[in-house]
């Protein structure tokens, strides 16, 4: 691998831990609190987890620890979408291993969840680690999506534990991933192993998140990245005054992404799935209010502007929410018979002949592409996989038929030519900023405490983000404490609750306050490229998010 100038220089960047951690491996102790309660669904919770239930949140702190020597042996997973810092994940966790015993050794279990279930892993040495440092990417050891969900595969992973005798395995993931990881802890106990079982909170998302967990990792690249994009197209609007930019962001569910880039970018409208949901919002409604704008300003003779589409829109829109689950049972019944049929159009025809009237007509009414999209392959974990729905074409298209009506009665007078991008993969594999690479580096390690005092079952946390790293609050959270139960594929669930966007909450609100300034004046905010070197003001400033929720 021929090595960019920067990627030199990042080898070079060493990540700053939390006081707490950042000394000899003997003087890290643990505190803990009180036992813990489930979000919801307590009784049900303690049956589904009666040995890994209800722990209390341990918090590191500067003590005696003779125990932190211990040598270990500890399984790492990377699951589900790439976050920039999963390598500095693994650089922690190998450093906090090596810290308190050179003998620990460091495996990485290959492609994801599978790679536990199937054996296989690579041993992760030194040398190997030192080439991902600081690095973006999962590609040390490959992520993947598998869902680790039958007896069989329960088995199997506790038998890949047996043979490698591993006194832990750490999974790196979001929501999804952690639910697994909790389960994972109470089958291991249950079953007599003593593997224990440790979760990391990585998505770009950002809603993997609570009072305990203030951010995921990943997130704060991701949106820096993003941001910087949107910033130059805002400029490129306001240059050449000629087009309409309809960005669409990732972000599965939650508008975390697009409303953190909001608040960085100031673009003339963003559209929050939340938002729309609570209102009970149609799509003609959401096209209304992205029009409400072009005509304020077209009025003004400004024919250009930028609009942010989260990802996971579609699903938010109770019309199409109830579409997309009928769409989802219909594939399930007749699994064999749609994917028989020869290519997207068939299938798109074939559903339809099957939904009830009313959401016929809705599907119908929808371009053909989006149709074709609609029913592709859901994920494992049963989600429609929004990256691949051009919901920024369906905006475009609704918008132009809608100005058509417009202009016809008089009320538009402007001209109208758009622009649309996706940005997802965009961000996903950035060089981690310098707060994910700290912020990531301390996840890693705080994973080795915990599993050095013995402790499964937890979400490795690292917490006062606000401050500089030298005071973050290390610990672990129990993972029982962030779930409930949920219906998830016709039967309840438990799962570790998503942080959707609050609309009391201050990101929203601070974006409420503005956003009727913005949609019709110009004010265009531009971030410009991540800064790993010069003023810390430029370099180690954290989102727009953590800034105003922790304030
Ligand atoms: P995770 O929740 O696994 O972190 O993944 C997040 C995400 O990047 C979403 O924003 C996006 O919808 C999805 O992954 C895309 O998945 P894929 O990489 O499989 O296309």
């Amino acid at each position: 691998m021929d090595l960019s100038p920067l990627q030199e220089a990042r080898y070079q960047y060493s990540p700053k831990l939390p006081a707490t951690l950042a000394g000899a491996a003997d003087r890290i102790a643990v505190e803990f609190g009180k036992p813990t309660e489930a979000m919801a669904d307590m009784d049900a919770l303690k049956a589904i987890f009666p040995k890994t239930y209800g722990k209390p949140v341990a918090t590191f702190k500067t003590g005696s620890n003779p125990a932190m020597g211990k040598r270990l042996t500890v399984g790492v997973i990377l699951s589900g979408g790439q976050a920039p810092g999963g390598h500095n994940v693994i650089a922690g966790l190998f450093d906090g291993l090596k810290r308190g015993n050179p003998e620990s050794r460091l495996i990485g279990f290959k492609g994801g969840p599978g790679g536990l279930v199937d054996d296989k892993y690579a041993e992760l040495d030194a040398a190997l680690v030192d080439e991902y440092r600081n690095t973006g990417g999962f590609d040390i050891i490959g992520s993947g999506r598998t869902k680790i969900e039958t007896p069989e595969q329960f088995g199997k992973s506790a038998e890949t534990a047996r043979r490698r005798s591993l006194d832990a395995v750490v999974v790196i993931g979001g929501d999804d991933s952690n639910t697994n990881a909790a389960l994972l802890a109470e089958y291991f106990v249950a079953n007599g192993l003593s593997t224990a079982v440790i979760g990391v909170p990585k998505t770009i998302d950002g809603d993997l998140k609570n009072d305990a967990i203030e951010t995921s990792f990943g997130f704060d690249t991701a949106t820096k990245t993003y941001a910087e994009l949107i910033g130059n197209i805002e400029r490129d609007a306001a240059s050449a005054r000629k087009y309409w930019h309809f960005i669409k962001l990732m972000g599965r569910s939650a508008s975390h992404i697009a409303l953190e880039c909001a608040l960085a970018c100031r673009p003339n409208v963003c559209l929050v799935s939340e938002e729309v949901e609570a209102k009970g919002f149609t799509l003609a409604q959401v096209t209304e209010s992205v029009c409400d704008s072009i005509v304020a300003r077209a009025a003004k003779g400004l024919d250009f502007g930028v609009a942010l589409i989260p990802e996971g829109l579609i699903e938010f829109i109770p019309e199409f929410k109830k579409l997309i689950s009928s769409l989802n049972e219909i594939l399930a019944a007749n699994d064999a018979a749609a994917k028989g049929l020869p290519g997207g159009d068939a299938r798109a025809d074939f559903v339809a002949g099957k939904l009830e009237r009313h959401l016929s007509d809705l599907y119908r009414s929808l371009p053909a592409d989006i149709r074709r999209q609609l029913v592709m392959d859901r994920d494992p974990h049963g989600n429609v996989q929004v990256s691949r729905i051009e919901t920024e074409k369906l905006v475009i298209a609704m918008v132009e038929r809608r100005l058509a009506e417009l202009a016809a009665a008089g009320t538009y007078k402007g001209t109208f030519s758009s622009q649309n991008h996706f940005f997802g993969y965009e961000g996903r594999c950035a060089f981690p900023s310098n707060f994910d690479s700290d912020y990531c580096y301390g996840l890693g390690f705080a994973a080795w405490a915990l599993i050095a005092n013995g402790l499964s079952g937890y979400l490795s946390s690292v917490r006062n983000l606000t401050a500089p790293a030298s005071r973050w609050i290390a610990g672990g959270v129990p993972l029982t404490s962030m779930m409930n139960m949920e219906r998830r594929h016709g039967s309840r669930k438990p799962v570790i609750r998503k942080a959707l966007v609050e609309l009391d909450g201050k990101p929203f609100m601070a974006f409420a306050a503005k956003r009727a300034e913005w949609a019709s004046e110009t004010r265009y905010r531009f971030p410009g490229a991540i800064q790993y070197y010069g003023p810390t003001e430029v370099c180690d400033t954290v989102t727009e998010t953590l800034k105003l929720e922790r304030s």
